[in-house]
């Protein structure tokens, strides 16, 4: 696979990076030697079930992450943010000094760089390439953080970036991105491989069905009057900050073991809901009734029960303490999981086959995503419901959840004769609803999105 690319800023592009440039001088009193930018991004369809192996359509967004690196003689890193309100910060350039700082309670936005750099270094071990004593790095973010749109994993992937680039280790694009998933676990979330991928592997113009197990990246042709407009519901979830993700991870681990056991398969040697369906050789709408059919909700000692293991021995199977757990809803998680994965392969092929009535296919196939999210994997809130629910009251073909969930943006699906009107219907009725004032910039809480470009680094020519 073919590496990231070196690019040259166009114009408008130009004044960002000057500005960043500029930032970083004032701290690090020399001038950056590139600069790593990282898209954000939102999913068009296929939310929670990457880390069950399922494809997932995302696309990378205008919103980003920019970092403006110099090598430095010295050991240490130092961290700045051209936004005040996140603190400078200097650090040992060590993977263990790292993981010493990731190991600390405290949630920092620059963790997540950190993240990046750890398995960063890595790679250059791996490489068998030295790596350099010290670097400098200014960040400057658009993407808003905890909203559903990939900001901390465009963080991570920028640190992974940035290291390698540093050091002159040019690697592919799907290893970068599969070193990224892998970094931002040191977090503390158990996550999926999307966000990383699309980071890396999107192009401009195209979203992408991303396939993992081998990581693999289709490009998928949007409908040439469909709009996608992102809404946001101004309410905040930071997943490291709570175990509900985690609890969806875990939860559908144990549904692919409940169910291996119980078909006569080698049950603890399944990890996933698609490595189950792979060895029962069964469809998708197959494996959903399975789902409903096998699974309950079920309390620890029941799990333990069916699964014939001790606490202990589940705990150490699934990688947390099963003990700060009370009820697991295992077949309303997986059938979640199976009919989400049925649906991104439909949204694939209405995009292929051009016909008639594809917007209201797609949008058909998100209004269910969104409501399978409400109803059976329970990580939506009132104020993101409603927040689709006004996106279809204002004309919208389709609109869903999109991102992690517990809040967050919304995807909203329209056309080109259609948007421009769903975009002022729709933010109307966010103006009354979150009482904003006429001083509130509307583009920043809903705002229409294309394909955008993977990451990409730049060398300044100015
Ligand atoms: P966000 O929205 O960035 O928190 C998370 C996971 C994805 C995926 C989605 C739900 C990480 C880094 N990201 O995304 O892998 O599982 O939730 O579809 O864990």
């Amino acid at each position: 696979m073919d590496k990231v690319p070196i690019l040259v800023a166009g114009d408008a592009g130009k004044m960002r990076l000057k500005k960043l440039a500029s930032h970083f001088e004032s701290h690090h009193g020399e001038k950056p030697e590139f600069f790593i930018r990282v898209p954000g991004r939102v999913n068009l369809i296929g939310e929670h079930i990457d880390y069950s192996g399922y494809a997932v359509c995302p696309m990378a967004i205008e919103q980003d992450m920019l970092v403006a690196v110099g090598r430095r003689k010295e050991n240490g890193i130092s961290i700045t943010n051209i936004d005040s309100k996140y603190e400078n910060v200097d650090i040992d350039l060590s993977p263990a000094s790292f993981r010493e700082l990731l190991k600390k309670d405290d949630i920092k936005w620059y963790k997540y760089f950190v993240c990046g750099l750890t398995e960063g270094i890595e790679l250059v071990a791996k490489s068998g390439q030295e790596h350099i004593s010290g670097l400098n790095a200014s960040i400057w973010g658009t993407i808003p953080p905890a909203a559903g749109l990939s900001s901390s994993s465009a963080l991570v992937c920028s640190g992974v970036l940035a290291i390698t680039h540093a050091d002159k280790l040019h690697l592919a694009r799907d290893v970068l991105a599969t070193q990224s998933a892998k970094a931002e676990r040191l977090i503390g979330t158990e996550g999926g491989g999307m966000d990383h991928a699309i980071a890396f592997l999107a192009q401009k113009g195209t979203a992408k069905l991303i396939e993992f197990n081998p990581l693999r990246a289709i490009d998928v042709t949007l409908p040439w009057d469909a709009v996608f407009v992102i809404a946001d519901s101004m309410k905040r979830h930071n997943k490291a900050a709570f175990n509900n993700y985690n609890t969806r991870v875990v939860e559908c681990k144990l549904a692919a073991k409940i169910i291996a056991k119980k078909y006569g398969a080698s049950w603890r040697d399944i990890e996933i809901l698609s490595d189950v369906q792979r060895i029962l050789g069964k469809t998708l709408k197959e494996m959903a009734d399975i789902a409903s059919q096998a699974l309950s909700d079920c309390d620890v000692s029941e799990i333990c029960r069916i699964l014939e293991v001790s606490t202990t021995e589940l705990s150490a199977l699934v990688k947390i303490d099963v003990n700060d757990m009370r009820t697991f809803h295992l077949r309303k998680r997986a059938q979640h999981v199976f009919e989400e994965a049925a649906r991104v392969i439909e949204f694939q092929d209405v995009c292929s086959l051009e016909g008639s009535n594809q917007i209201q296919r797609l949008g058909e196939l998100m209004i269910a995503s969104h409501r399978s999210l409400r109803d059976l994997f329970d990580c939506s809130i009132t104020e993101v419901n409603h927040l689709v629910d006004m996106a279809l009251e204002s004309g919208a073909a389709g609109a869903r959840l999109t991102g992690a969930g517990w809040g967050g943006c919304v995807i909203a699906l329209t056309t080109k004769d259609e948007a421009d009107e769903f975009v002022k219907n729709l933010g109307d009725k966010l103006r009354k609803v979150y009482g904003l004032g006429d001083e509130c910039d509307m583009e920043t809480l809903i705002f229409k999105t294309e394909p955008g470009q993977g990451a990409a680094v730049y060398l300044p020519d100015f």
